[in-house]
This record gives C-alpha cells, structure tokens and sequence, in this order.
C-alpha cells in the first residue's frame, strides 16, 4: 500500500521540515550562514551538514548543530546590542515548527578568537529563555512561521572578549515520546566590545551536551493535553548577571535576579492537539500523491517522520 513514490514524496517532504539558521543581523550589521551541507563560504555562524533535528539529550551535535565546522568569521558585537537569528525550513522557507521554547547561551573562547574554538570545551551559560507569548498561547517560536527573525539581546553588562553566542529551538511536536523532542542549535562567533564587568559564576555554567536529559520535564513532555501547564525550561536557569545588578559584577552571591529574562516563559495554552507544520508539510505531500485515504496516509507518514 505504501507506494515508492509516495515515500519518495514522504522523503522529500521531510527536507522541507525542519532547517537552520540562514542569517544572523547583530545591531545593523547582517550575516549570512552557510547551506547545510553546501560548499563554505566566509561566515560567522557555524555550518551544519544536515537540517535534521538533533535527537537525544546527549548528542554530541547538540552544541552546535549536526556536524558543525567552525566558520572563518568573527562578527563584532557590542553588550546590549539586538541578534537577530532567522531561521528557515530546508527549502529555504519560512521556519515550519510552531511548538516549544526557544533558549540562548554563551561560551567563552578565551584569549583567541572563535574561529578554531573548540565547542566540545566550552563551558555555556543561558542569557535568554522564551516559551509562549502569553500564558496558554501561541509559542514565541510560532511566530517566525511568517519569516520572523527571534530576537535575543546580549547582556548589557557582559565583560568584554571571544564567545560563542548559540542560539537554540527545541521542537515539541512529539516530545510526548523519550527521545521524541527535536533539538535545532545554531552557533555564532563575536568578538564583543565595551567595558562591561558581567560574567556568570561558576555554578551556572554548564556543558553541552550535559545540561539536558531525556527525561527533563521540559524535554519528555505532552505540549498540547495542557496548554496552561507551566513550562519547565530544561538546563540551568538565566545566569544572575543578565539583567543583573547595577555593577554588573557577578559574585558567587549575586542577589542579582534573572527572573526577568524568562518572560513568555511558564505558560502555555495552545490550542488544539495541531501537531505543528510538518504534519502540515506531510499532509501536502499526501494530497500530492493523491492517495484514497489521506488521514490514513498522515498517520503513516507521522510514524516514519518520527523515525
Ligand atoms: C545520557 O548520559 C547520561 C549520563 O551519562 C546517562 O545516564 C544516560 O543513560 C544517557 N542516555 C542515553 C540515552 O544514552
Ligand atoms: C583568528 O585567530 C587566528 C589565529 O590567531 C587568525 O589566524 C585568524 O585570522 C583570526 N580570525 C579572525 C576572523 O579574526
Ligand atoms: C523579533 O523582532 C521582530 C521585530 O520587532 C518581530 O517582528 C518578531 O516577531 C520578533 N520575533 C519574535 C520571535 O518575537
Ligand atoms: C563603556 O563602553 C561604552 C560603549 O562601548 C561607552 O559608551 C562608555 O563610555 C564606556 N564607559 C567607560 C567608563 O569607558
Ligand atoms: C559572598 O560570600 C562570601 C563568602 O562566601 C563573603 O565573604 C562575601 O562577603 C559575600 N559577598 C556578598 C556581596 O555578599
Ligand atoms: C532586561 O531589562 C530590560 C529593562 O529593564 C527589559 O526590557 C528586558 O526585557 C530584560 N531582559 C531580560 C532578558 O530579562
Ligand atoms: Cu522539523
């Protein structure tokens, strides 16, 4: 019953989920990424070779992405200056999943530049988390499915130096599942300027993979039975400089609070049990092969989606 042609179009359909990070703008400047998989150009995000989520919690291509290479560039970048991540489908497209959060960190490179850092060392820290927009509403990651950039501020008070800026999409489509959330991490290398004094302390640095386990709440987790479930972030929480205190120093005691940087966080509410747009995708793909019995086909096509 299962055609070759419909699972070629099934295959194909699968391309078009999914994605990366096509571009990067940091104040007014803009940056392209890398094709997956294409030939390298000069860049500073880190090409991937795959637009395949990242599976598993301990996944090595959970820091940068599937197969990152280190890219050639630096972008210069100032605290308090706006990134600007757009992320697109693998055709190009706008981002296609609608469901889960979406999380930033940091690394320091040390004394040299980004370019030959090696992510495998780095010791991240969290400046930004996002959930939904408002409590039981749409994600914040729905609204780049209209080509929508996600937008994370670098903290106003960071020190001055090399990092690894890593920007993060984590797909709950089917995260009702072990092993069923989808991981999307993107990596970009800045120099940053100024003469902040901020830094996370020791406890708040983490590894990546490391942070994250399969069975997180936030990661093993039923997005849509219960919208207005609070949403438990996975990995550490906002380091305490971020939005810190007015010296900007980051003591192991730091009253500093980061609960500010959570902000669409806990709440949820979506709506119906919409599966997000690759379902959509995979239904397009059904209606293409015209096949008798589309909600049949769906589910098919779910399950070797899923796999
Ligand atoms: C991931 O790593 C942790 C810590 O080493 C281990 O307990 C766990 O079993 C691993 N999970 C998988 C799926 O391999
Ligand atoms: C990074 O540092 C290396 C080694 O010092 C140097 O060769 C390279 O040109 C630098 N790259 C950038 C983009 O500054
Ligand atoms: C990022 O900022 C742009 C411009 O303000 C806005 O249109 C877009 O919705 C923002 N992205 C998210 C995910 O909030
Ligand atoms: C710190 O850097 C910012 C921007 O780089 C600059 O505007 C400010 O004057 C500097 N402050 C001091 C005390 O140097
Ligand atoms: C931080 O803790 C240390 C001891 O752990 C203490 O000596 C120091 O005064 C504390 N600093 C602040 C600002 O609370
Ligand atoms: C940091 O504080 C500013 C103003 O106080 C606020 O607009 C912004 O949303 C905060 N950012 C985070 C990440 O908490
Ligand atoms: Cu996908």
């Amino acid at each position: 019953m299962i055609s070759a042609l419909f699972v070629s179009l099934v295959l194909s359909s699968l391309v078009s989920a999914h994605g990366w990070l096509n571009s990067v703008a940091i104040g007014t400047q803009t940056f392209k990424g890398n094709v997956p998989n294409a030939s390298p150009t000069a860049s500073v995000i880190r090409q991937i070779n795959d637009v395949d989520p990242v599976k598993g919690a301990n996944n090595s291509f959970l820091a940068c992405g599937q197969n990152a290479q280190s890219a050639t560039q630096v972008a210069s970048a100032n605290p308090g200056d706006n990134v600007a991540f757009s992320w697109v489908n693998g055709d190009a497209g706008p981002w296609v999943h609608n469901t889960g959060p979406m999380m930033t960190y940091m690394a320091s490179c040390g004394d040299q530049n980004c370019s030959s850092f090696d992510v495998s060392t780095a010791s991240w820290f969290k400046i930004q988390e996002q959930g939904r927009v408002t409590p039981g509403g749409a994600w914040a990651m729905s609204l780049m499915n209209s080509g929508a950039p996600a937008n994370v501020t670098i903290p106003s008070n960071i020190a001055p130096g090399n990092y690894i800026i890593r920007h993060e999409l984590l797909a709950l489509q089917i995260a009702q599942t072990l092993g069923g959330a989808e991981w999307y991490p993107a990596c970009v290398q800045l120099q940053i300027g100024g003469n902040g004094t901020g830094a996370p302390t020791s406890d708040e640095l983490v590894k990546l993979p490391g942070a994250y386990s399969d069975s997180d709440p936030g990661v093993l987790v039923d997005a849509y039975s219960n919208p207005n479930a609070d949403y438990v972030f996975p990995g550490p929480q906002v380091a305490a400089f971020v939005n810190g205190s007015s010296t900007g120093t980051a003591d192991a005691n730091s009253t500093a609070s980061a609960s500010g940087s959570a902000t669409a966080a806990s709440t949820s509410a979506a709506t119906s049990g919409s599966s997000g747009s690759c379902m959509k995708k995979k239904k397009r793909a059904a209606d293409q092969a015209q096949l008798p019995r589309p909600r049949t086909v769906s589910r098919v096509m779910k399950n070797i989606v899923i796999a």
